[in-house]
């Protein structure tokens, strides 16, 4: 009998990879998709531009789950961070603190929403500020090694926002 104990956490990617493709080969199904395909795909993304001199910036956007399991989002990167974190905006009283978030769960054909004032891709480390008209490449990857990846519009401020601003005038 093998004790459940024993063997390796189940949370480890390579492990439920491995696990993954014999039983692929061996039922060459429409289940075995199911099983193993996650699909995520990024709309409306955009990193806000930052003055010259800045360290930091943030990235924006919805990332939908197009398949029938909950995608777990473990990491998230950028090809101008040195250091690309999730983050959360939580009021403390009348002081607004972000918190870094491990981890995101995305229950299937569900959305999840980065926007400014709640969960946001944060941009440390950046290597140089990024300017309006650019794009950026930003990218979300889930604990089973899903990549999804956008190449997102530098914009200062979000659409709806702008929208906002002008019929304000
Ligand atoms: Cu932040």
């Amino acid at each position: 009998m093998t004790d459940p104990m024993m063997r390796r956490p189940l949370s480890s990617p390579k492990q439920g990879y491995a696990f993954t493709i014999p039983v692929c080969l061996f039922s060459m199904g429409l289940s075995c998709l199911s099983y193993a395909e996650e699909m995520l795909h990024w709309k409306d993304a955009w990193v806000r531009s930052m003055p010259p001199g800045a360290q930091v910036s943030a990235a924006y956007g919805i990332l939908m789950n197009h398949s029938g399991q909950t995608v777990t989002l473990s990491t998230v990167s950028s090809e101008i961070s040195g250091n690309a974190a999730m983050h959360e905006v939580i009021a403390e009283g009348d002081q607004l603190r972000m918190a870094e978030l491990e981890s995101i769960d995305i229950a299937p054909h569900e959305t999840l929403i980065f926007e400014p004032g709640g969960r946001h891709i944060m941009l440390l480390d950046i290597a140089a500020p990024p300017v309006g008209g650019e794009t950026v490449e930003i990218c979300a990857v889930s604990v089973a090694g899903t990549r999804a990846c956008t190449e997102a519009p530098v914009r200062r401020q979000a659409p709806s926002a702008d929208d906002t601003h002008a019929n304000h005038h």
